[in-house]
């Protein structure tokens, strides 16, 4: 399986994913500015929509969008427990995680890196996820994960997209339940491996 990626975005949710399941995989990095892959062929031709994260599996198939591809992956090793089993309520309230995490926070924080964007429409979104986080942070009051003791596909996700929050220069401060969350998750072996092998720790 190969996994298309660029350091540091949503991407990172599947790579934090295949490391934790310990699945192969060779990752495959993106320039999202040319849209082509180490060797200069076009990452568009993989993934038509042009953003990561993407993956190939050994027969040549693609799959994209993060949401799917974690809950395909934690498919293919039920028995490691990232994604509760398929018909159960869990499994439709991980996918509200997703869900959640995808349209509410992903895309909220992904606005903020956008220089183009006007103040108000910067002011909007800041509004938006402080609502958000709000609501998020007392969710996670005196559990470890999302999803309760066990650490999921979606505890990944929301991970990825907390560790923008210094690069966009939104402060995390106000919900000190998110930062240590983070810091939880943020250590953990799989997780520390993917940020090596992005070139985001040393
Ligand atoms: N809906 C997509 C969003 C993916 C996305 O926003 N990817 C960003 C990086 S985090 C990207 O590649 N942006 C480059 C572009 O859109 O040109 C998903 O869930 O996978």
């Amino acid at each position: 399986m190969k996994l298309y990626y660029a350091p540091g975005a949503c991407s990172m949710t599947p790579h934090i994913v295949l490391n934790e399941l310990g699945l192969p995989y060779e990752a495959v990095k993106v320039d999202l500015k040319t849209k082509t892959v180490a060797g200069g062929d076009s990452f568009v031709k993989i993934n038509p929509k042009g953003y990561v994260p993407a993956i190939e599996l050994d027969d040549g198939r693609h799959l994209t969008e993060v949401a799917a591809i974690v809950l395909y992956l934690a498919d293919l090793k039920p028995e490691a427990g990232l994604a509760p089993a398929n018909g159960t309520f869990e499994r439709y309230q991980l996918v509200e995680w997703l869900t959640f995490i995808s349209s509410e926070i992903h895309k909220g924080m992904g606005t903020l890196f956008n220089p183009t964007v006007s103040p108000d429409w910067r002011q909007a979104s800041i509004d938006r996820l402080n609502n958000r986080f709000d609501w998020l942070s007392k969710q996670l009051d005196g559990k470890p994960y999302l999803m309760g003791d066990a650490f999921t596909i979606a505890d990944a996700y929301l991970f990825n997209i907390l560790s923008w929050a210094r690069l966009v220069k939104f402060d995390l401060d106000p919900w000190p339940t998110l930062g240590d969350y983070a810091g939880r998750i943020g250590a953990r072996p799989a997780v520390i491996e993917t940020l090596k092998s992005e070139g985001l720790l040393r």
